[in-house]
């Protein structure tokens, strides 16, 4: 994958990382993303921005995080859209997304954590354990929350793994209690950086932290809005890999290639051009968020002749929805503004959780959908759980859903395939 392999693999192995199974790693996903992204025809020009990052997400960007490093800053690292990014850049670091999504290491994971563990749970301990991830082992600080089960269990031992590890409460219910608790968190969580990065948290710096990720969130929300159009003027699989990028790339340089695209696509839209035909069927998926490399259920539904509008996920709408308000004069008032916008978060770790129904429906309306694909990692007991309610729901409304529980593996595919075919069928009909 890299352009400049020696120099790579010397700074690889200053990381630490096993050079044998990274390459294997590289290897695995380089032609993934080959047969994936590649094959696809028809693709907007300004995607090949995000080519290149792909090309050197174990590369250039590694090396810009060590510069980072070099030049003072904290690489700060998390697995959750509540950890808010603008605390962390409001204190000089840089933030990056570690959720994995790849099939390597489980059997090494497996010692560690039950095989009834979700595949993006065992993705991460795998990664650690194999010395695979240049990323992690790139940061100077990891955050993991309390939201599922799985997950703070799991911290308990990883935490173990990495250099310094914080662990951040999470409300589980959206009352008053619930932000109280979600502010005090955040309140803790700033005075955890300040430490990390001997800084303290101002005004100024918080303002335009808030300015930097709201410009960042507002480009991924005109690409989401883009994707109403029919014909469709963007791949689901392109832009899941946009929003899947959002989590590792240098914000400012990631909200002008968004805007890039944007561009062409408006340009798209105007002239009635589109990336498949118009009349294709539309699809919602909604579930569990989707790490690079999980590209399996776009792939197939796409292959299979649909084309997804929009992910009601944490990797697109869920984890970039709402802007923060940047009123305010004090830290205290800016703060309340981030707590505004973070609480409004739908993750099925709330209970009850009727938001994230209503934003599939809205969704589904905006983006003129035609079925809605739910999709849960197994062993994921929230959106495994959530899945019935939001099938009552949306069907009640005469909205078709296909409910799938799957993994990272290849072993289901042909399954997925007859099952994803039938449905494309059934929203044709
Ligand atoms: S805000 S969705 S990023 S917690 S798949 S580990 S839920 S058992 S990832 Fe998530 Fe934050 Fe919620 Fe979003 Fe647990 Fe399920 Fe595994 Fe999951």
């Amino acid at each position: 994958m890299s352009t400049n392999l020696t120099d790579n693999r010397a700074m690889w192995a200053h990381l630490g990382l096993d050079l044998d199974k990274h390459d294997a790693l590289l290897q695995a996903l380089g032609s993934l993303y080959q047969q994936t992204f590649l094959t696809q025809t028809n693709r907007p020009q300004a995607m090949s921005y995000f080519d290149f990052v792909m090309s050197e997400v174990h590369g250039l960007r590694i090396r810009e995080l060590l510069d980072a490093k070099a030049a003072g800053r904290k690489v700060v690292g998390s697995f959750c859209v509540y950890v808010p990014e603008e605390l962390i850049l409001a204190l000089d670091g840089v933030s990056v997304g570690l959720c994995a999504g790849a099939e390597f290491g489980f059997e090494a994971a497996e010692s560690y954590v039950p095989r009834t563990t979700c595949a993006l749970i065992k993705s991460f301990f795998g990664f650690a354990l194999e010395k695979v991830c240049p990323y992690l082992a790139t940061t100077d600080l990891v955050v993991g929350e309390a939201t599922c089960d799985g997950k703070k269990k799991a911290y308990e031992t990883f935490s173990g793994m990495v250099k310094r590890f914080y662990a951040m409460d999470m409300p589980q219910h959206h009352s008053p209690e619930g932000r109280a608790l979600l502010r005090a968190e955040f309140e803790k969580l700033a005075r955890e950086l300040e430490d990390l990065t001997g800084r303290r948290l101002e005004v100024e710096p918080l303002r335009a932290a808030i300015g930097t990720v709201n410009a960042k969130r507002a480009a991924l929300a005109r690409l989401a809005q883009l994707r109403a159009a029919d014909p469709p003027p963007i791949s689901g699989l392109d832009a899941l890999l946009i929003n899947q990028i959002a989590f590792y790339d240098d914000p400012a340089r990631f909200t002008k290639a968004v805007q890039d695209v944007c561009d062409e696509l408006e340009g798209r839209v105007a002239r009635g051009e589109g990336v498949m035909p118009a009349g294709t069927p539309r699809v919602i998926l909604s579930g569990c968020p989707m790490a690079v490399p999980n590209w399996k259920v776009p792939a197939i539904v796409e292959q299979a002749g649909a084309v997804v509008v929009g992910e009601e996920s944490c990797v697109g709408e869920r984890g970039q929805r709402n802007l923060v308000e940047a009123t305010g004069n004090t830290v205290e008032e800016l703060m309340e503004r981030l707590v505004d916008r973070y609480f409004q978060i739908d993750c099925a770790i709330y209970t009850p959780n009727p938001e994230r129904r209503e934003h599939t429906r809205a969704m589904q309306r905006s983006l003129h959908a035609d079925g809605v694909i739910h999709y849960a990692l197994q062993f994921c007991t929230p959106y495994q759980m959530e899945a019935f309610t939001m099938e009552r729901h949306l069907e009640a409304e005469e909205v078709p859903v296909l409910r799938i529980d799957t993994d990272y593996g290849a072993e289901d595919v042909g399954q997925l395939r007859t099952r994803i075919e039938a449905f494309v069928e059934r929203l044709r009909g």
